[in-house]
């Protein structure tokens, strides 16, 4: 990034966190809000909205168990919409241009575009300070530099989960967590067992999740990771080589699998909770369909 483009990431991102969105989200869930007749709602700024919408598909939506009003449905699966599936590709790319459309409108700016960081053979976090976001404290593991004084929502999101509640941010601000990260520190970056992120699961995204991983922090749980605004630069390069991959194999959006899926990753499932809404296979498709590229790609990936 030239130091112009970072100059932009950083304050169209405090643009973000500052400047309320024209979508509000729910406080609590669908049925502690009398099944509709009492709807409870509150405003979010937009980087905090990109935030809860990164939980809300990840959260286990339907769980075992729970009891419904309606007894012809008898859906007791739990759900993530976005990872440890083939929807983990497609719902991370319609995420990341809704995001990037979001910067564009709030900034005015309708050039600007999500800049990657290439982790490949990188030797540490060398995107891990304050140019780019921050590095970690030495008194701690929160941050320095212009995101310093980031909060993040759902920190206790397992809490809430185990007690069917949403999480939302209805809670006083000054009391959430710092956005935290320490590179290298505490990594346990070859474990292949499901450590509490979620994120591990053989044989699948695994270059990804050692990034998070690795970063040792807010990035390193799904619920919270997008929150810390290093998840978009690496996002940024998931996209990239998934773009790759789809050029290099010449991949059609009919090879996207139609079953034996995780609830929410089949072909013509709709991506949670984005609207309008999307089906996973339209998003299956080379980047050049969304209008944009990478400085390093070309038809053959
Ligand atoms: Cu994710």
């Amino acid at each position: 990034m030239t130091s112009d483009e970072v100059d932009k990431f950083q304050s169209y991102l405090h643009q973000a966190k500052g400047t309320v969105s024209d979508n509000m989200i729910p406080t609590p869930l669908y049925s502690d809000m009398d099944n509709g007749r009492n709807p409870k709602f509150n405003e979010i700024n937009v980087y905090d909205e990109f935030v809860w919408m990164h939980y809300f598909a990840a959260r286990q939506n339907l769980e075992k168990g729970r009891k419904t009003q309606h007894k012809d449905i008898p859906s007791v699966v739990q759900a993530d919409f976005a990872h440890a599936g083939p929807a983990f590709l497609t719902w991370h790319r319609a995420y990341m241009l809704f995001w990037e459309r979001a910067l564009q409108k709030i900034s005015g700016d309708e050039d600007f575009l999500i800049s990657y960081w290439d982790w490949a053979g990188e030797p540490d976090c060398t995107v891990c300070n304050d140019n780019y976001v921050g590095e970690s404290d030495k008194n701690g593991h929160t941050l320095t530099g212009s995101f310093s004084n980031w909060r993040l929502l759902c920190h206790d999101f397992e809490e809430l989960t185990k007690e069917g509640e949403l999480c939302s941010n209805d809670r006083d601000a000054s009391t959430l967590p710092f956005v935290e990260r320490s590179p290298g520190g505490g990594c346990q970056c070859f474990s292949d067992s499901e450590n509490g992120t979620g994120l591990f699961i053989d044989g699948f995204s695994q270059l990804h999740n050692l990034v998070h991983d690795y970063m040792n922090g807010t990035i390193g749980s799904v619920p919270t990771a997008s929150s810390d605004p290093l998840f978009f630069l690496h996002h940024s390069n998931v996209d990239r080589i998934f773009d790759k991959w789809l050029r290099r194999h010449r991949v059609s959006r009919d090879e996207f699998p139609g079953k034996s899926t995780p609830t929410g990753h089949s072909r013509y499932s709709y991506m949670v909770p984005f609207f309008p809404v999307y089906t996973n296979d339209e998003f299956f498709q080379r980047s050049e369909h969304f209008g944009y590229t990478y400085d390093d790609i070309d038809s053959q990936g």
